[in-house]
C-alpha cells in the first residue's frame, strides 16, 4: 500500500457545450459520455475512474450544464447538476473564451465562494482563439473568484490535458483505491449502447426533434460466433418527427443505424447486427413515469 496514494471525487461542472463530456473522455482516455454540438446533449451523472496506481484515483462526476429547466426533464438535469456539487472533494469549472462573464457565472461563482472546495477553472477550446485574447479571459476571472488554479486547454485536441490530470492530484486528498483499477465507469454496457445510438440521432437530426428523443434498449445479446445482436427503439415525441427520423426510403434511420453500429463494436470489441425502430410517445418529457421508463430516475 502506497502512503501517498490520493483519492477523491471530482466534478465538471460549466454551461451547456462548453465540452465538459468531451473533457472527460480525454482525461480517462475512452469514450464514455456522448457529445454534440446541441446545449443538453448529457442528462444522467456519468461516473468515470481514472486510476494511476503511483499516484491515486480520480472519480469524474460529468453532469448536464445548469441551465433554465423548460419541462421536467430539463428540471431532472438541473436537479442531478446541482446535487453533486455537495460531495465533492474538487470542483473543475470550465468555461469557452466566446462568452463573456455574465450572471450565470457570477451565480456559479456564488455557489462556489459558499462550499470552500478548491476550484480549478479551464479555459478551454484555446484551440479556437489567440492567445492574447486567451490572457485576457483569465484577468476577467481573476477577479470573480479566488481559483486555485486556472489552466487554458483543448480537451478536443489534448492540450493540456495533462495538467489538468496535475493539478487535480495536488488538491485531491490521501485516500484509499475506490475501484479496482480495471474500472472505468458505472455506467452499465446497454446504457452506453443507449447513449451511442441517441448521440448519432443528434448528430444526424436538426435541431428541434433531438431534445425530444430517448433510447431504449429492449435485448442485447451475444450468439456464440460473437456476433452481438441488439434490438433498440428511438423514442419521439410527435408523428412527424418519427417519419423525419425514419427518412426517405428508411434512409435517415440506415444513416443513424450503421453510423451507431460502427462505435458500438468499437465498444464491444466484436461484431454487432443492430435493428433500430421508431415510437411515438406524446409528452414523455412531462411525465414522471414515461421518464422513468426511459432511465431518468431521481
Ligand atoms: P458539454 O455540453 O459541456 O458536455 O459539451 P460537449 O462535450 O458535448 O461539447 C460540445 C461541443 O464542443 C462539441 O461539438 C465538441 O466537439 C466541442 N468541443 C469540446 N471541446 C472542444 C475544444 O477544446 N475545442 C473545440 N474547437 N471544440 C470543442
Ligand atoms: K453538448
Ligand atoms: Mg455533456
Amino acid at each position: 500500500m502506497n502512503a501517498n496514494f490520493k483519492s477523491g471525487f471530482v466534478t465538471l461542472i460549466g454551461r451547456p457545450n462548453v465540452g465538459k463530456s468531451t473533457l472527460m473522455n480525454q482525461l480517462i482516455g475512452q469514450k464514455i459520455a456522448i457529445t454534440s454540438k446541441k446545449p443538453q446533449t448529457t442528462r444522467n451523472r456519468i461516473q468515470t475512474v481514472y486510476t494511476d496506481t503511483d499516484r491515486g484515483q480520480i472519480v469524474f462526476l460529468d453532469t448536464p450544464g445548469i441551465h433554465k429547466a423548460k419541462n421536467k426533464l430539463g428540471e431532472y438535469m438541473v436537479t442531478v447538476a446541482e446535487r453533486t456539487l455537495q460531495d465533492v472533494d474538487v470542483i473543475v469549472w470550465l468555461v469557452e473564451p466566446s462568452t463573456f462573464i455574465g450572471a450565470g457565472e457570477q451565480h456559479i461563482a456564488e455557489q462556489l465562494r459558499k462550499s470552500n472546495l478548491p476550484v480549478i477553472l479551464v479555459i478551454n477550446k484555446t484551440d479556437t482563439v489567440k492567445k492574447e485574447e486567451v490572457l485576457l479571459f483569465i484577468d476577467a476571472y481573476r477577479k470573480l473568484l479566488d481559483f486555485a488554479e486556472i489552466i487554458p486547454a483543448s480537451a478536443l485536441h489534448g492540450d493540456n490535458t495533462d495538467t489538468i490530470i496535475d493539478m487535480i492530484f495536488k488538491y485531491l486528498p490521501y485516500g484509499p483505491m475506490f475501484y479496482d483499477e480495471d474500472t472505468v465507469t458505472d455506467q452499465p454496457e446497454r446504457q452506453i449502447v443507449a447513449e451511442i445510438i441517441r448521440e448519432k440521432a443528434l448528430h444526424a437530426l436538426d435541431e428541434e426533434i433531438p431534445h425530444g428523443i430517448a433510447v431504449t434498449i429492449e435485448s442485447m445479446k451475444q450468439r456464440k460466433n460473437g456476433i452481438t445482436d441488439i434490438e433498440a427503439t428511438i423514442i419521439c415525441e410527435r408523428d412527424s418527427h418519427k417519419g423525419i427520423i425514419i427518412g426517405k426510403g428508411g434512409a435517415m434511420l440506415k444513416k443513424i443505424g450503421s453510423n451507431a453500429r460502427f462505435e458500438i463494436e468499437k465498444l464491444l470489441e466484436g461484431k454487432v447486427n443492430l435493428r433500430l425502430w421508431v415510437k411515438v410517445r406524446k409528452g414523455w418529457r412531462d411525465s414522471d413515469i414515461q421518464m422513468k421508463n426511459f432511465g431518468y430516475n431521481i
